[in-house]
């Protein structure tokens, strides 16, 4: 077997669940009694701003009172001290990522404390209560910042470095994550055909488990420092 020198991770909502953030599929997923498919739209939010609103602010608000738990502090210390090429790909919006400590990461379905303005396209710093129309710190225009976060039918962010760095890949590993959501779901193919070997960790069995090479079950608080010691 090759030696492991390039490693990218891709975790899913489970690698937040017990900083206590809720998953989006479990029984106690988000959007209590809507699924995720059906509101996570740009059709939705043209629909019904306010509401859209309102449902981030919430979720801002819940980030504020939960801290990194042992699997992100974990991957910081990973992402410290691995000599070789890493890249974390988080599908979550939060920022538990960053507070642990890792630089190497890219968030690709967006992120909470950002604001994106449909009139110039930049990103910028979530600056609190939108309700009554702020301007872009970009462009100046008022009125036209939304939440930064891809819904169903956007383009993923960094796709072209996520794509480069699986091509290098000699690890993939999965981590809480249900692979219900594509492109993310066909990363572990797009690993394993370039020579990788694939590993999940997750609490239980997902759609794509059988696609790894491995796959370990129990909760990532365990998990992740087990297999980054
Ligand atoms: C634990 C744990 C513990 C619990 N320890 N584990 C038909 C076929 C194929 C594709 C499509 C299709 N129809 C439409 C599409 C495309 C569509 C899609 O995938 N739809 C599916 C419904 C089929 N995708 C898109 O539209 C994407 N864009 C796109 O495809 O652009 C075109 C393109 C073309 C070519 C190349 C590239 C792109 C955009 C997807 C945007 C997803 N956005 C969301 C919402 C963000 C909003 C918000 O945060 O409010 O992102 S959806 C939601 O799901 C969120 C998540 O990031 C994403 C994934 O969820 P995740 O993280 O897996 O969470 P869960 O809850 O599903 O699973 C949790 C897991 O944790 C479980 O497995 C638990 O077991 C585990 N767990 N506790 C370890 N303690």
């Amino acid at each position: 077997m090759t030696a492991v020198r390039n490693i990218v991770i891709l975790t899913g909502a489970g690698i937040s669940a017990e900083s206590g953030l809720a998953t989006f599929r479990g029984p106690d997923g988000l959007w209590e009694g809507h699924r995720v498919e059906d509101v996570c739209t740009p059709e939705a939010f043209a629909r019904d701003p306010a509401l859209v609103q309102a449902f981030y602010d919430a979720r801002r608000a819940a980030l504020a009172g939960v801290v990194p738990n042992p699997a992100h502090v974990a991957l910081a210390r990973l992402d410290r001290e691995w000599p070789g090429k890493l890249l974390i790909v988080t599908q979550n919006v939060d920022d538990l990522h960053e507070r642990a400590g890792a630089t190497r990461l890219l968030h690709m379905h967006g992120e909470l404390c950002s604001a994106l303005c449909l009139a110039c396209d930049a990103r910028s710093r979530w600056a609190g209560d939108l309700g009554d129309g702020p301007a872009c710190p970009a462009c100046g225009v008022a009125g036209a910042l939304r939440p930064d976060i891809v819904w169903f039918g956007e383009m993923p962010y960094g796709m072209e470095r996520i794509e480069a760095a699986l091509a290098q890949a000699d690890l993939f590993v999965s981590i809480g994550t249900s692979g219900a959501v594509y492109p993310a779901a066909g990363f572990v193919q797009v690993a394993a055909a370039c020579g990788a070997r694939t590993l999940e960790l997750n609490l239980e069995r997902s759609a794509g488990s059988d696609l790894f090479d491995e796959t370990c079950i129990g909760p990532a608080g365990v998990l992740v420092p087990g297999w980054v010691d």
